[in-house]
């Protein structure tokens, strides 16, 4: 079942990193990892959460397959042990159409909490597969799971591929058995004592206070980042410029000027640019992780499901869009739980312009240059709005194109308090995004522009004699209406491929880093054109990776063209309109 625990129990046996995330869906891909259980090495997969065996989503699709095709060993049925009642029927399920099954009663905590106590013994007997409660998030009960599983494992008979497709529709007999199961191993309270979850949903879902307050709590996030950010991010800006001087310059002082310039001012200004600005990043994602992890991304899809409705979409293409503030590629993988086509595509297309890390990084070095600090938080705030009209925007425009008639009922998860494992996890994952990114994009980015400011020999460098003016005085037509000058617009050439390049470009064309960067920005633009700029990076297409997600997941390259064309021409528009009035008003 979707978020019972499966990655979490995945990642503490194999020491992967799979999403978790307190919201059912997380999972949409098969996770495999090779671990030594008992004596044998098997392979784990962390599959997505279904709710049966019949669904027809991409992702229930994804599992029935995989048990279909793959001839496994032994299927671990994980379950949240305090919904037992209800989500005991899947385990009878697959227990019938004759896969090997063990149950892993998951979130033990929960339902001791909760006074619901379960006997496994009788429980494996009425069920005929051997059972362990656990609680994954906190390790307990981890080691007789594996032991159990590792039992499991070398009794049960394989079965042999394409069995099981015979066998998926005998499944009448499950009800009965369940309650027969239910009756005899487990014993639940008439009257679960007064929640807290319900004490803080009166709150937090309240049909008044319930926007404004997720509002103030985003707002209060972007606060504490910046106010805890900026220092670290000074900080690593000091360092990395203590090493050029007092390292790399002495070291690189007899090379060859092209040398040391493609080195120091290409690839050493690029990257560590880029690189200051993870600290504050990380940060976001933590704080973020809190709120995910929490169960409020859940309340949130909640609150603004009859919004969304009126859109053609609902409340999962809220949270999808939320999960787009990390990165727009899992955000529109994550459609996949999804089941109408139309819906699904709706939002694939919102979900570009959702302001993802790479762009935060951009804005939040623009903001710092350009901005008094004090104007910092509330900038960066006005850029999420306006990701959100953005999307508004397009739903509007293309919602008589993908329609939706799926009907969805929400389940709120409880909330739980992330534990500092996970949020490690979290973090790490973002650095490693960041580094993987920067492998591929922003190295070779900033060597192509270092090149293109600097060839053809003889013309002075970042001059507009050189490739990159050329190209950039090509775009003027279009561009300087939007207050975009030459300079910038070779910035948002390369922003195409992955906006993690944009700043690293700036630092090679201006030839400058850190903040003798963000001074010398300061005295070439104003607020208007800097937001203009930021406006037309938040909403023209994210990156390369983002359009080809969009074009494997709409199984289209018309559907990834449009998406590529609306959005540049929507940015056009927004930062033209935003641009001329500013102008026009004399700002
Ligand atoms: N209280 C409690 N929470 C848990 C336990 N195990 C996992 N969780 C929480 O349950 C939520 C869902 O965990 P995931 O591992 O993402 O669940 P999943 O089954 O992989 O979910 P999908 O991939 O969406 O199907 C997260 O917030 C976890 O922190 C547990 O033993 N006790
Ligand atoms: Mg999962």
């Amino acid at each position: 079942m979707p978020n019972t625990g499966k990655s979490t129990f995945f990642n503490r046996v194999t020491g992967a990193s799979a999403r978790v995330g307190n919201w059912p869906g997380i999972t949409v891909d098969l996770f495999a990892s090779k671990v030594l259980l008992g004596a044998d090495m098997v392979e784990i997969v962390d599959l997505p959460g279904i709710y049966d065996l019949h669904g027809f989503s991409d992702d229930e699709r994804i599992v029935r397959h995989f048990l279909e095709d793959a001839a496994v060993d032994l299927v671990a049925v994980v379950i949240n042990a305090s919904q037992i009642d209800r989500q005991l029927g899947l385990a009878l399920q697959l227990r019938h159409v004759g896969l090997p099954t063990a149950l892993l009663l998951n979130m033990a905590d929960e339902a001791k909490q909760r006074g619901i106590r379960i006997d496994t013994g009788t429980l494996a007997l009425e069920l005929g597969a051997p059972v362990a409660l656990l609680s994954a998030k906190h390790g307990h009960g981890q080691r007789e799971a594996m032991a159990m599983l590792a039992h499991a494992l070398s009794s049960v008979p394989r079965v042999p591929i394409g069995a099981v497709r015979a066998q998926l529709a005998a499944d009448d007999r499950i009800d009965v058995d369940t309650a027969a199961a239910l009756k005899a191993a487990v014993d639940i309270p008439e009257r679960m004592s007064e929640q807290l979850t319900d004490r803080i949903d009166r709150v937090l879902l309240h049909p008044l206070l319930g926007l404004p307050l997720f509002f103030l709590l985003m707002l209060l996030v972007f606060e504490g980042v910046f106010a805890l950010g900026e220092p670290l991010q000074r900080a690593l800006q000091w360092v990395f410029e203590g090493v050029r001087t007092a390292a790399l310059n002495p070291l690189f002082a007899y090379a060859p000027a092209m040398v040391r310039g493609f080195l120091l001012d290409g690839v050493w200004s690029g990257v560590v640019t880029v690189a200051a600005f993870v600290p504050l990043i990380i940060l976001f994602f933590l704080f973020m992780a809190v709120v995910e992890d929490s169960g409020y991304l859940s309340r949130a899809a909640f609150l603004t499901d009859a919004l969304m409705a009126k859109l053609g979409l609902d409340g999962r293409s809220f949270v999808m869009m939320l999960m787009g503030f990390g990165c727009n590629v899992p955000a529109a993988m994550g459609t996949r739980i999804m089941r109408s086509r139309g819906l699904r595509l709706l939002t694939m297309m919102i979900i570009p312009v959702s302001l993802c890390s790479a762009r935060l990084q951009v804005f939040l070095f623009l903001t710092a240059a350009i901005f008094a600090p004090a104007q910092a938080p509330l900038v960066i705030f006005s850029l999420y709005v306006m990701s959100f009209v953005a999307a508004i925007v397009t739903a509007i425009v293309f919602k008589g194109r993908f329609r939706s008639d799926e009907p969805f009922v929400l389940e709120l998860p409880p909330y739980r308090w992330p534990t500092l494992r996970q949020i490690v996890l979290r973090a790490w994952h973002e650095v490693r995004h960041f580094l993987r990114r920067a492998t591929k994009f922003i190295v070779g980015g900033v060597v192509l522009i270092w090149l293109l400011t600097n060839l053809p020999a003889g013309a002075v460098p970042g001059s507009t004699d050189t490739l990159a003016g050329m190209l950039g005085r090509l775009f003027q037509p279009v561009l300087a209406p939007l207050g975009i000058d030459e300079r910038l617009t070779v910035a948002l050439i390369f922003g195409f491929v992955a906006k993690e390049v944009v700043i690293g470009a700036f630092a090679v064309i201006f030839g400058f880093e850190g903040q003798a960067l963000a001074s010398d920005l300061a005295a070439r633009m104003d607020w208007v054109q800097a937001y203009s700029f930021m406006l037309f990076t938040l909403i023209y297409t994210p990156c390369l990776s983002t359009v080809a997600a969009l074009r494997a997941e709409a199984r289209s390259s018309g559907f990834a063209l449009i998406s590529v064309t609306w959005s540049i021409l929507l940015a056009w528009a927004v930062s033209f309109a935003f641009y001329q009035l500013a102008r026009h008003f004399g700002y």
